[in-house]
């Protein structure tokens, strides 16, 4: 018997050929499926980051709740001061009226220190210089997720791909705009300041003596419990509308209206539940807020609203415990003379520079 020659591997198929059987079964043979060519993913920057890495990425969520601890026995004064939004002077002139004593004094502020007005990072230098609690409002908000994002995925990115980006709606967030003051706010920033930022809880509660007191930025929820509500709604309450809270003014009740009828619901006896549970461990009732600068100045029993248009020419306000003692500096127009009298904006105007002499006037 004639012995087969021994086939290299790769001669096998074109050995088959020669047998006609093998031949037609390998024309017969469905094609091998061929997967279709990997398309490379989409990447921006020098870096090479990812398109979807670009617009998925999410900030870490603000902490809902704190609760606040004094380092020893208690200050003399809690100052609670409402939307500074970068007016650095007058929160200087503020805390000079006030005689304010590191050490003696706890400042809280409501939250919103950042955007519209002329000196952002001076606002939180200054705050930080004084150990001062704060609530995250929704610009802090802003600035800090920019900043975040730019020192993730946005690293790789330069300015005008950001500005493509946000073109294309390429950007993680909607209210990310590369010309807004928030972008260049988070830019300016240093590492230390983002972290004391980043630490911003969206509701805060007080130590004894003072903890039937609650501070938030914009409102809170009254049908549902303190440790329910939602960090973002917090921070841009204004109303409770059909659907919930919402921001705007015109839809719904404005919420420290519902708060107050369900204090008073809760001192008769006829608890409608939720609530509860967070008013036997909490203890408190009474909240501190800002970010309805439309409103005004609201001082009722149960709850103190403090945004007093600062940056719109309006005044910078501090409510102070014991006492319920109101301070106030006046402020210039850092809007460019554009906001209407509901404290909204009409259009984009112009900011004074910093170095502008800014007009205000003492009170005494
Ligand atoms: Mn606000």
């Amino acid at each position: 018997m004639q012995a087969r020659p021994t086939l290299a591997p790769d001669s096998v198929d074109s050995a088959h050929l020669t047998d006609p059987v093998a031949k037609q079964q390998a024309v017969d043979a469905p094609l091998p499926s061929v997967s279709p060519p990997q398309q490379a993913p989409k990447t921006y920057g020098r870096l090479k980051v990812r398109a979807a890495e670009v617009k998925d990425f999410r900030a870490e969520p603000p902490t809902l709740f704190e609760k606040k601890t004094f380092a020893g026995t208690a200050p003399k004064r809690m100052i609670f001061i409402g939307d500074i939004h970068g007016s650095a002077k007058e929160l200087n002139l503020l805390l000079c009226k006030l005689k304010f004593k590191k050490g003696e004094d706890q400042v809280v502020l409501v939250g919103d220190l950042v955007s519209k007005g002329p000196e952002s990072v001076a606002v939180i230098r200054r705050a930080r210089q004084i150990s001062a609690w704060c609530t995250r409002g929704n610009h802090d908000d802003r600035v800090i997720r920019w900043r975040e994002f730019l020192d993730g995925p946005g690293k790789a990115l330069s300015q005008s791909e950001l500005k493509d980006l946000e073109k294309s709606k390429g950007l993680p967030y909607d209210d990310f705009k590369t010309s807004g003051d928030h972008y260049q706010i988070a830019r300016d920033m240093s590492p230390d300041d983002i972290t004391w930022m980043k630490a911003f809880p969206t509701i805060m509660s007080l130590p004894s003596p003072f903890s039937e007191w609650v501070v938030v930025h914009g409102g809170l929820d009254p049908s549902k419990p303190l440790l329910k509500q939602s960090a973002e709604a917090v921070m841009v309450t204004r109303n409770i509308a059909s659907g919930g809270p919402t921001s705007s003014r015109t839809e719904g009740q404005a919420w420290f209206e519902l708060w107050a009828d369900k204090v008073k619901g809760l001192n008769n006896g006829n608890s409608t539940g939720g609530n509860d549970v967070d008013f036997n461990e909490i203890h408190f009732n009474k909240i501190i807020y800002g970010h309805d600068a439309g409103r005004n100045l609201q001082l009722h029993p149960l709850t103190k609203g403090l945004d007093s248009r600062c940056v719109y020419g309006g005044q910078l306000t501090a409510f102070i415990l014991p006492g319920e003692k109101i301070v106030s500096v006046t402020c210039p127009n850092y809007d460019g003379g554009n906001a209407g009298k509901d404290g909204r904006r009409r259009r984009r105007g112009a900011i004074p520079s910093a170095k502008a002499e800014p007009m205000y006037t003492v009170e005494q």
